[in-house]
């Protein structure tokens, strides 16, 4: 596992050099989830496959830029999963963007994650990477060093609620109020990393991303960002379901496949049970 931390860290650092000086201008070319690639997400994406095509111990990679899994070793026995710009919508505006991990064991399965990892290119690099432990580091002068490990508060003050309001169902609106109506302030940027980071770090609070009326399954990748998030916040003492259950219990037939999701501390997550128990 220490030569992928390492490859993610040296990822990250041509990453940010590249979101630094190169151009973020649109390319013509789309992803497979239709939308249209800048020419960073085509960079970022290449950096990190040459990173991983170094590393032995890996066989698989999907990337949400790519259409298809790559496979890299057949003696490797992980397969990776990665959002090589997460929120990169939000470049030309200079909010904070992302990276983002999943890391299989033998086949891309939510059963088989074994650690998870995110790179948050904010005013700063920082790097949380969770295997037993949910740990962050900090790039300073060209090395990431350890800053603490993160643990979520039973109950937090942040509500992050993604999708368009006007097509969410009129019980999950309820759902969303009754937070700010218990006094939770709204932390929602559009970029997931930053938005889930900041809930993380401020110890607890609840990011929702439900079924719209013109997206049932919601917007957010199983593979790419849902699952590797959902191993974050169980790993950090919160939780992460799809509404119902487990979100690391869904099975997974296809690379770009996307779940309803719900991530925050166990208070605001039993809450959003109660809520859509009740809709079945
Ligand atoms: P982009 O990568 O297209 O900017 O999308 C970002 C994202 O996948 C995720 O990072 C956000 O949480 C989510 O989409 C925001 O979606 P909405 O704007 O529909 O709330």
């Amino acid at each position: 596992m220490d030569d992928i931390f390492s490859a993610i860290q040296r990822s990250a650092i041509r990453i940010k050099e590249a979101i630094d000086t190169k151009d973020i201008g649109y390319s013509q070319q789309e992803n497979s989830s239709g939308e249209t690639q800048l020419q960073l997400d085509i960079k970022c994406d290449m950096i990190i496959e040459e990173e991983f095509s170094q590393v032995p111990s890996i066989n698989t990679i999907a990337s949400e830029e790519k259409e298809h899994s790559v496979a890299l070793r057949e003696s490797g026995k992980y397969f990776i999963a990665y959002d090589p710009l997460d929120g990169s919508s939000l470049i030309d505006v200079n909010l904070s963007v992302g990276s983002i991990f999943g890391i299989y064991e033998n086949s891309f399965n939510s059963k088989n994650m074994v650690a998870a990892c995110y790179v948050v290119y904010g005013p700063r690099v920082e790097m949380v990477f969770a295997h037993n432990k949910v740990k962050m580091h900090l790039l300073q002068g060209g090395d990431f060093e350890f800053v603490k490990e993160i643990r979520l508060g039973e109950k937090g003050k942040l509500n992050a609620p993604g999708g368009t309001q006007q097509n969410w169902a009129p019980f999950h609106k309820e759902l969303v109020d009754s937070f700010f109506k218990e006094g939770y302030r709204l932390r929602y940027s559009g970029g997931m990393v930053p938005d889930l980071h900041q809930i993380l770090l401020k110890g607890g609070g609840i990011f929702s991303y439900p079924a719209t009326s013109d997206a049932p399954q919601g917007k957010l990748r199983k593979l790419f960002e849902v699952f590797p998030f959902a191993f974050i916040f169980q790993k950090a003492g919160g939780d992460a379901i799809d509404g119902c259950g487990d979100l690391l219990a869904l099975d997974c037939c296809d690379v770009h496949e996307r779940a309803v999701c719900f991530f925050g501390s166990n208070y605001e997550i039993a809450r959003v049970k109660e809520v859509y128990a009740k809709q079945r």
